[in-house]
């Protein structure tokens, strides 16, 4: 059943990070979950991580804005979570985010450089969840029309796809 694979996997990968344990604040997965969020986040014990389904998603801070992108044709609309308050309501305590896709790239941010609302972690492509196949579920975007720093092979570097995990670190 594919729904027990996902969770062996899961636990396969997070084996020796502990057993999640959610914040109140921030609720709890009720669905399949889409991110992790670990390291170091007062929001959960050392060793510990907080995952995120859709809904907990929707519920923390959202921003949406339409803009062209390097890897679409024509505006698109995203909506998401800003990383920076995503940080906040883990209550980050570190200097750098580590961004992991299903597809082992990886990429660090200096928290410093975020700004209040750019990126977001997207959840949502003109108004619909995007699939794996379709850089989703959840995509690191910035409003790139609106700035030309967002238009820079560093920023295109941090806009990473298919994310799955964020690992806070000193
Ligand atoms: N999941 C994932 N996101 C990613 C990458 C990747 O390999 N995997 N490459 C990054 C880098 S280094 C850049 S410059 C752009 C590359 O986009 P391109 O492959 O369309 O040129 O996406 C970024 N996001
Ligand atoms: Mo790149």
């Amino acid at each position: 059943m594919p729904g027990s694979t996902h969770i062996a996997i899961l636990a396969a990968t997070f084996a020796g990070v502990g057993m999640p344990v959610i914040a109140d604040n921030l609720g709890q997965p009720a669905n399949e979950p889409l991110l992790t969020v670990l390291g170091d986040v007062a929001a959960a014990g050392e060793g510990t991580a907080l995952r995120f389904d859709r809904p907990m998603l929707e519920a923390l801070q959202n921003v949406t804005f339409t803009t062209s992108t390097i890897w679409t044709t024509g505006p698109q609309t995203f909506t998401g979570v800003p990383l920076a308050h995503l940080l906040e309501a883990v209550r980050a305590d570190g200097t750098r985010v580590a961004i992991y896709a299903t597809n082992d790239y990886k990429v660090e941010i200096p928290i410093a450089e975020l700004d209040g609302n750019a990126p977001i972690v997207a959840f949502l492509q003109n108004g619909a969840p995007m699939s794996l196949r379709d850089k989703g579920p959840l995509w690191i975007v910035y409003p790139y029309d609106a700035n030309p720093d967002y238009r820079s092979e560093v920023s295109y570097a941090r806009s990473v796809w298919q994310v799955e995990r964020i690992e806070v670190l000193d």
